[in-house]
């Protein structure tokens, strides 16, 4: 009896499901504040959706749970307004495609896109002040996205393994589509329209030519077919050589007609299955694929190849612009520029260069890359990576919204002042019609999509800065605290602010001042300062930090690399700033800082402190142990002990590496543990995740 009693007790308190996190932010529970609950009854009595199209199906669907949740009751759909009707509708008046208004009055709430898609996109904004329990009354909200294809780039393989996956395998089963359809798939596109993400490139930059094969192609139609009504169009990537590998031609030389020909046939295929087909992102001549340059050719002649083709089905080619040739000694950082700025102008109009937010390859800190600015006559994309390869993966919480905000603030100076990176890819620096911008998903098939339950702010961020990248990176984190955990303003005050500090922080403990690329090899997990071989010297560590007697840092001024002349002259100051510092110099260890202290010491200061911040965050977190539900407050404490232990790895192993060449002590107060440098040099990580195969 008793027993019988405890479990009765125990079912009653435990929530119907575990709170594990797959709902992302669109869990739609019924609003708490019994004020606010009760004016958005008020307010909401009854939908109209006048008209009918797939994406209204759709956006009917999700308004239905959302509101059934949200209200904890049945919202009825009518066929007339009447007094609390809530209106959407589409008016091909409104300007630009996928735009929106909403607008409120006494009666009713009225949102109208531009056309379907606008409408949701609109209606998930109306969600979103109800998730977040703002005001609903006297609205007069205008938006349309400043970038035209939003889209995620998933490096997944068709064997599911994901290169810099951390959560989990794909969420693509390509073995048993096309019949076997997950459930997965529809939230997938639930989420991404809920944030304005508008494209999908479902495969890895580095490509494998089966995908464009027919038995591929008819899983892919599935997708696209199930992924259209949320206006989510779907890329993939070309692997330049498959009309050898799959065409059974004797070459893949872009210039060859039948090659030409070859690629033409084939795109039409593609858009047999794919009406819609939205073009393809290619990685050549980079990091062994193969590329134009095979035959002598540029990337302009391979990018035109394929834009030729996609063109007649008004298809995009993104071709990448990172790249960095082995057989050239130059400092890696100014080999895209250098290959790409020669040939602006030279690529097809519906061809546009993918480029990587900085120069080197996604660290924690870098400066923008030089490219953005300098090609007038050639369209740029963004790439950013919200998957966290260099950025402690899917075991440490950073908010990166942050970071990508540094760098479309930046000013090219391309045409005097105000010439900001933003503007370069939104396309209003130069008048362009046309504009892009990529994010390399952090997601997989772990349950709560991207490994550490933080990360999934980071996916949420790059669609919304994508749609709008005027967005503070603070209301961002507001409005995600809000719809995820809870509308309780103390606690969503500490979560952004835990979210908000997180990636500064990390820098101090992994990069501080510049550093970069000091990652272990291969994984790029954990520090790896001491990484002097690789097959190429320019993955090495020490190739970028330059750590010697005298200093450390890498000289990309005049009397280095000359990097930085890759910049316009007044763009150039904004790298004084110490935060640079040792990215573009080699600096004496007894350089005096802002601070007053030497450089070696602010150095040592930066890890420790990297620590006691991240220890704060953990604080802050634990405090809110009776406010966040158990099972991800469980989640998301073990993941920040972890990231301390690592972030302690860090500071100790980094501190007493680089002291090997400062030969000065240690500030004390500074705790670097009790092992030697030798413990932390041969930690292994030999089943680290995410690990690219071999090429
Ligand atoms: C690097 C990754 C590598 C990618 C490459 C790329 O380490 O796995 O293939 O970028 O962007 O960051 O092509």
């Amino acid at each position: 009896m008793k027993h019988l009693l405890i479990a009765i007790l125990l079912l009653c308190c435990l929530p119907a499901f575990s709170e594990d996190g797959y709902r992302l932010w669109l869990r739609y529970d019924k609003v708490q504040d019994t004020k606010v609950l009760k004016a958005y009854k008020s307010k909401i009595k009854n939908v109209y959706v006048p008209g009918t199209s797939p994406t209204a199906e759709v956006l009917k669907k999700e308004l239905a749970l959302a509101l059934k949740g949200l209200l904890d009751k049945d919202i009825p759909f009518t066929d007339n307004i009447s007094s609390g009707t809530l209106v959407i509708q589409v008016n091909p008046l409104i300007s630009s495609p996928e735009s929106y208004e909403i607008s409120s009055n006494k009666n009713s709430i009225n949102i109208t896109g531009a056309d379907w898609p606008g409408a949701m996109y609109g209606m998930f904004h109306f969600l979103r002040l109800l998730q977040t329990n703002s005001g609903i009354t006297d609205l007069s909200v205008t938006s349309r996205p400043k970038i035209k294809a939003r889209i995620l780039n998933h490096w997944d393989n068709l064997d599911r393994t994901i290169e810099r996956g951390y959560a989990g395998f794909s969420i693509w089963d390509w073995h048993r589509l096309p019949e076997y359809i997950d459930p997965r798939y529809t939230d997938y596109a639930r989420a991404n329209a809920s944030i304005g993400i508008n494209g999908t490139v479902l495969t890895n930059v580095n490509a494998n030519a089966l995908m464009i094969t027919p038995m591929y192609l008819e899983k892919v139609k599935v997708l696209a077919d199930l992924f259209r009504p949320y206006n989510l169009k779907v890329y993939l990537t070309a692997r330049f050589s498959a009309p050898i590998e799959i065409g059974g031609l004797k070459t893949a030389d872009p210039l060859d007609p039948e090659v030409r020909q070859w690629w033409k046939t084939k795109v039409d295929e593609i858009y047999k299955y794919v009406p819609d087909f939205g073009g393809f992102v290619v990685k050549a001549n980079s990091e062994g694929q193969p590329g134009p340059q095979n035959y002598n050719r540029t990337h302009a002649d391979g990018a035109n190849m394929l834009a030729e083709a996609v063109a007649p089905h008004n298809g995009i080619v993104m071709w990448r612009a990172f790249v960095y040739d082995s057989n050239v000694p130059d400092d890696r950082a100014k080999q895209a520029y250098s290959e790409f700025k020669s040939l602006d102008g030279k690529f097809n109009s519906n061809v546009v260069i993918q480029v990587k937010n900085g120069p080197i390859d996604f660290q924690p800190r870098e400066p923008f890359h030089p490219l953005f600015g300098a090609t007038s006559s050639t369209p740029l994309m963004m790439e950013f990576q919200i998957t966290q390869e260099y950025l402690g993966q899917a075991t440490h919480l950073a908010f990166l919204p942050v970071m990508w905000k540094e760098c479309l603030q930046a000013d090219t100076y391309a045409k005097g002042k105000g010439s900001t990176v933003a503007k370069v890819i939104d396309g209003t620096l130069d008048n362009r019609q046309f504009s892009a911008i990529a994010g390399v998903a952090n997601i997989g098939n772990d349950r709560n999509w991207t490994g550490h339950l933080f990360a999934q702010s980071n996916w949420y961020g790059y669609g919304r800065l994508a749609w709008d990248h005027e967005l503070s990176s603070l209301d961002i984190a507001n409005e995600w605290a809000r719809m995820t955990f809870t509308n309780d303003n103390d606690v969503v005050e500490d979560i952004s602010w835990m979210m908000i500090t997180s990636h500064e922080t990390l820098v101090k403990y992994m990069t501080p001042l510049g550093l970069h690329h000091i990652m272990g090899a291969n994984h790029h997990f954990g520090p790896g300062p001491w990484v002097a071989k690789m097959s190429r010297s320019d993955w090495t560590s020490t190739y970028y930090h330059k750590a010697d007697s005298l200093g450390i840092g890498f000289d990309r001024t005049a009397s280095g690399s000359k990097a930085i002349e890759q910049y316009f002259p007044d763009a150039q100051k904004q790298f004084n700033d110490e935060k640079f510092l040792l990215w573009f110099n080699h600096v004496s260890w007894d350089y005096k800082m802002k601070s007053g202290q030497t450089l070696w010491e602010e150095i040592c200061t930066h890890y420790a402190t990297g620590v006691e911040e991240l220890k704060g965050i953990q604080k802050t977190w634990s405090a809110l142990s009776s406010r966040i539900d158990s099972d991800r407050f469980r989640h998301v404490t073990m993941l920040l002990e972890r990231q301390r232990n690592e972030a302690e790895l860090w500071r100790n192993s980094c501190i007493l590496y680089f002291q090997t060449f400062s030969k000065r002590p240690v500030p004390k107060d500074i705790d670097t543990g009790n092992k030697p440098l030798e413990y932390y040099i041969n930690i292994q990580y030999p089943y680290a995740p995410g690990i690219r195969p071999r090429w």
